[in-house]
């Protein structure tokens, strides 16, 4: 039998859906980018195949499975070290552009060896939102909503809705989300979906209480501290880049013991091993940098994020 393990966001949902083909799914704890003893418990002795899906999922995780001699296939556009014995399909880790393959559903889909489709160009609307008009990119999404009568203001809408699920942490509906879009349906019954659009009212009077809330400025650098039970962060730091050349959120309320911390900036993934060397979990790309850092240890490395970003101005 065989499982697929995706991204709780757009990107990974279109992903899955594309591949869905009666699999069971699972996503990780919303907000964690690794397996906990639990979940990995569960997946051991019940799947022969998994496939991973937009989730730049920690080695160690990965390893543990490996252990299980399960057979793996990442489908990915992060940026991740290979383990071995685990199959990549992952054009960005091979040399390729971001502009070229902007999103796991791009990469899925074109193994698949489908035609364009909603639900691929879903994947990159979710994963670039407006920034993807100014890449080589934006020709191809163009043409295609152009072509099937779709503004990209509702391709925006469609993915806001797709993401509200993991927002207010629903992981049922995430599920349901998943088999629901495989399904092929239509802009219509995307941008209708009644549950969807209840979820996407909470969040945005929660992101909107944030927003308001000033953050505090070192040099080009917003520092962004919140409190909040949603996993929200993303687009936090997404909203708040548009007009800070590099931003740093943490927020306290997500996590007991630790805290979610996000970097955004041109090109921040070399704080990825930054995380990593002390000790954190943490991935991301070349314009986002997540980590999950303890709470007692967070004022420190956000001065050594500081410094590490004033370095590379
Ligand atoms: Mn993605």
């Amino acid at each position: 039998m065989s499982l697929i393990i995706h991204h709780w966001d757009a990107d990974g949902i279109c992903s899955a859906a594309l591949l869905y083909n009666g699999h069971e799914l699972m996503t990780p704890k919303i907000g964690n980018y690794f397996l906990t003893d639990d979940e990995i418990e569960k997946i051991k002795d019940k799947f022969d195949e998994i496939y991973i899906v937009d989730l730049a999922l920690h080695t160690d995780s990965l390893k543990k499975l490996m252990e299980y001699k399960l057979k793996i296939k990442v489908f990915d556009h992060h940026l991740v070290e290979k383990v071995e014995g685990i199959e990549y399909i992952n054009p960005i880790i091979e040399g390729e552009d971001e502009e070229k393959y902007p999103s796991a559903s791009w990469v899925v889909n074109e193994y698949l060896g489908n035609k364009e489709n909603l639900l691929a160009f879903l994947g990159v609307v979710g994963d670039w939102e407006r920034r993807i008009l100014k890449t080589r990119f934006y020709e191809k999404l163009k043409k295609f909503i152009e072509k099937n009568r779709i503004k990209f203001e509702e391709m925006l809408e469609m993915v806001s809705l797709i993401d509200s699920n993991y927002k207010v942490g629903d992981v049922n509906e995430i599920k349901n989300a998943v088999r629901f879009l495989s399904r092929g349906v239509n802009k219509e019954e995307i941008l209708e979906n009644r549950k969807w659009i209840e979820n996407k009212m909470k969040i945005e009077n929660e992101i909107e209480k944030i927003l308001s809330e000033e953050g505090k400025k070192v040099g080009n650098i917003l520092i962004k501290e919140m409190d909040c039970k949603y996993n929200i962060i993303s687009t936090i730091a997404r909203k708040l880049w548009e007009k800070n050349d590099y931003v740093i959120v943490v927020n306290w309320g997500y996590f007991d013991n630790d805290c979610q911390l996000y970097v955004r900036g041109n090109n921040v993934s070399f704080l990825i091993d930054t995380a990593k060397k002390r000790g954190y979990i943490a991935g991301g790309k070349k314009n986002v940098m997540g980590a999950i850092v303890p709470k007692d240890e967070c004022e420190d490395f956000i001065k050594i994020i500081l410094n590490e970003l004033g370095g590379k101005k």
